[in-house]
């Protein structure tokens, strides 16, 4: 008989694209067998956080690492308030409607990261300087990009020989390096949902249908 290897679908920042996500899941092959594992950000500044969290809740072999975005709707959440402090996340909480709260007690539940033997997926990254994930700060795993120099990114000191599946940081292509791969290709902004399979590593990428925010949200690296 022949031995059926359990694959390992890490998908980037979804923030509301629910059709990209079907193209993803399409295009992957994703199937109940398959562990899926998202890197965050699945909610805010697309057209169907809703559509995206109510796949999430009824998809049992996906877990989730929390986004910044998350982490904020989260904290106005606890604090009793309708997200106010930027519009996209005004926005959001019009898109969840009723299931706000519900939303917020499943995301609540999410880790800052997920390890395994051989990989670990976090948000935005890892302190380098840091060796132990547990000693990672909050801040760090949810927002790092680059050193405090503010130009290294952080993965080119990152000698860890564990890999490290992250999201946060929009490109035009995914990095891929021998022990970090970046997965947030820019789909809200038009340009592509990013997925790896693991254990063979293989990069999967279906463009966006369309760029969900105006040219003057883009980030520079998408410029
Ligand atoms: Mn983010």
């Amino acid at each position: 008989m022949m031995s059926v290897r359990t694959r390992t679908i890490v998908i980037g920042d979804i923030h509301g694209c629910l059709e990209e996500l079907q193209d993803l899941l399409s295009a992957t092959g994703a199937a109940p067998a398959d562990q899926l594992i998202c890197v965050g950000d699945l909610l805010g500044k697309g057209p169907d956080s809703g559509g995206v969290l109510r796949w999430a809740k009824g998809t049992p072999n996906l877990r989730c690492v929390l986004g910044n975005h998350e982490d904020r709707l989260l904290r106005a959440w606890r604090a009793g308030k309708t997200p106010d402090e930027k519009s996209s996340d005004t926005e959001t909480a019009r898109q969840l409607g009723a299931s706000f709260g519900e939303a917020m007690q499943f995301v609540s539940e999410w880790p800052l990261f997920i390890e395994e033997d051989d990989f670990i997926v976090v948000h935005a990254g890892l302190d380098p300087k840091i060796a132990q994930l547990d000693r990672q700060s909050r801040e760090t795993l949810l927002t790092i990009r680059t050193l405090q120099d503010g130009k290294t990114p952080w993965y080119e000191e990152y000698s860890g020989k564990k890999l490290v599946l992250f999201g946060h940081w929009p490109r035009p292509a995914p990095v891929r390096r021998t022990n970090a791969v970046g997965l947030d290709t820019g789909c809200v902004y038009g340009g592509s949902l990013a997925a790896m399979i693991l254990p063979e590593r293989r990069l999967v990428c279906v463009p966006a249908r369309k760029s969900y925010r105006t040219k003057k949200d883009w980030p520079s690296e998408l410029r």
